[in-house]
């Protein structure tokens, strides 16, 4: 296909309308660009698109996970909690594409099927579920780290006779579980949010926990006027703030540089106390080693176990939720009642750890030869992450090679921005780069601002693509796993690791510690692209 045969010419296609891709686009208006945005969705959003289940809110304080780049948004937009619900950040980031205008170029309800690189003419063939037929210069992945849904494929899946739902495509309207016997496959983050709301209304719940889960309060509540008043008059501070820390956020309550092993029991128990009444993920940031030491983790591990062991009435339900591996090694559960809802009477747990879900009968899960009779199921089984969303568009760079094929044993990037021959493709908060250990939205505006200003160094060098050379790829890779290596994410199944999906290659996908990959991406700017082939 040559530009002529195209149905649509343009600069840049950017793929997918959540936080990422609205403002890639909003960059590209500036840049004076012909751009579009292509969302499978029936609306802007992508992540708070999708996940409407019961519950659902995020991990990071509102004042933070939220735009920075413009000061009359950050200063004119009301949130109304310290943890944001789903549906405020939906109408947030539908505030946010009004404000800037960037409808008229985002294409709804379109499923982007193939990108291919045409070697001839040194531009992206984008073809798409509408049958139109894109070709652009540039390609923008902003596909969302945690958007393929995962859905297990238990024996007998298809065959259940009541109704089933994933926590990441949950409908519109609502689901009402009243009179219903519910099983819930899963206990991450959706799980734990959603479980006290299904069983609040269901006749009876049956959680299935094949690993049990970190959970610390939220605490959540509604935001006190003049805090939020003091935080906007120094806003820009607050957003340094944050971008300085390694999980940028963290401007409430950062990081304290001492290690857990200097404290005796005392000093631990006060620290957590405090951080457990303040709520939220910040209890991870009591003590500066909680994420490298295992004896440092082990301290935060018996004081969450302990208050497991309080909140939950049942002994032998309390010692099923309390885990037995690394605090933090997946991502940390901000909960609401959690553990106090199987305190209830209509709420039991199933232990699948040794025994898994053997199959979905018509009537429900079986596990170990037992039939559990349930009217629904929910799969709040997660996601395929980080390289899912990629991965399931046929995207073909420089001689017609694969990306699946590319990232066949793990993906590969260059500071999670690209990949070789790949040009002019970038990811957005790609494998490589800290995203999903993040403030997601601060990771976004880094990356967006990163491939805007690369985009102006293209043009003012008077090149055309952009791409990683292999070796600076390959030292990346490197230089990834080995960060990852001081520290204990390596040291249980997670999916930052691969390990929820089977068959996927187990690497560790994200990057530890922002503040670092900002100012390396910064030094290879300043050293005129270094590690980048320019043509
Ligand atoms: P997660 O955190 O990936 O949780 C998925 C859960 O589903 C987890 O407990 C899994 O157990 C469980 N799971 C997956 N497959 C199965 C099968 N086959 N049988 C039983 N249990 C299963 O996804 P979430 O949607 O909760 O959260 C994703 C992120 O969104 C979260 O980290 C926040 O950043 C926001 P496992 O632990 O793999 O044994």
């Amino acid at each position: 296909m040559t530009p002529a045969d195209a149905d649509r010419e343009l600069d840049m296609v950017i793929v997918g309308a959540g936080f990422a891709g609205l403002y890639m686009l909003h960059n590209a208006h500036g840049l004076g660009l012909r751009a579009e945005v292509i969302e499978r969705g029936d609306g802007v959003g992508g992540t708070w698109y999708w996940n409407r289940y019961p519950g659902a809110r995020c991990d990071v304080p509102s004042m933070e996970y939220s735009f920075g780049f413009d000061h009359q948004l950050e200063q004119e937009w009301e949130w109304t909690e310290k943890y944001a619900t789903q549906a405020e950040i939906l109408a947030y980031v539908e505030h946010v594409a009004d404000r800037f205008d960037l409808r008229a170029d985002i294409t709804l309800s379109t499923t982007v099927e193939a990108c291919r690189f045409d070697d001839s003419t040194g531009r992206w063939v984008v073809t798409a579920s509408d049958g139109v037929t894109r070709v652009a210069r540039f390609v923008v992945m902003a596909t969302g780290c945690l958007s393929a849904a995962n859905v297990p494929d238990i024996e007998g899946r298809d065959g259940f006779a009541g109704r089933t739902f994933h926590t990441g495509r949950w409908p519109h309207e609502g689901v009402d579980f009243s009179g219903r016997r519910v099983a819930v496959i899963g206990t991450g983050s959706s799980a734990v949010q959603s479980i006290p709301f299904i069983a609040a209304e269901a006749d009876q719940v049956s959680v299935f926990q094949r690993t049990a889960t970190w959970a610390v309060p939220a605490h959540n509540e509604p935001l006190d006027l003049a805090a939020v008043a003091e935080i906007k008059a120094d806003y820009a501070n607050w957003r340094q703030k944050a971008r300085d820390s390694s999980s940028a956020f963290g401007g409430y309550y950062p990081r304290r540089e001492v290690s857990a092993l200097d404290a005796d029991e005392a000093e631990l128990a006060e620290q957590y106390d405090e951080r457990w009444e303040v709520g939220g993920l910040s209890f991870l940031r009591a003590y500066n080693d909680l994420l490298l030491d295992e004896r440092a983790n082990a301290t935060a591990a018996a004081y969450i176990r302990g208050k497991i062991a309080e909140l939950v009435d049942d002994p032998e339900t309390a010692a099923l939720l309390s885990p037995d591996t690394i605090v933090g090694c997946k991502r940390l559960c901000v909960d609401t009642d959690y553990y106090a809802t199987f305190n209830r009477p209509n709420v039991r747990l199933i232990d699948v750890s040794s025994d898994p879900i053997e199959r979905i009968d018509a009537a429900g899960p079986v596990v170990g030869g037992m039939l559990h009779e349930v009217d629904d199921i929910v799969f709040a089984t997660g996601f395929d992450a980080m390289t899912g969303a990629l991965e399931r568009i046929a995207i073909e760079g420089r001689g017609g090679r694969p990306l699946r094929d590319a990232w066949s044993a793990g993906p590969v990037t260059y500071l999670g921005l690209q990949v070789a021959g790949f040009p002019n493709l970038f990811t957005i908060t790609g494998p490589g780069s800290p995203s999903v250990l993040t403030n997601m939205i601060a990771s976004i505006e880094q990356h967006v601002e990163w491939i805007t200003d690369a985009i102006v160094a293209l043009d003012a060098g008077g090149f055309r693509t952009i791409e990683p050379a292999d070796e600076a790829q390959d030292r990346w890779v490197g230089y990834v796993n080995e960060i990852a290596n001081h520290t204990l994410f390596h040291g249980c199944s997670s999916w930052y690791l691969g390990a929820n999906v089977p068959g996927k290659p187990r690497v560790f996908m994200p990057l530890p510690g922002f503040p670092e990959y900002r100012a390396v991406c910064e030094q290879i700017v300043a050293d005129d692209y270094r590690g980048f082939v320019r043509n």
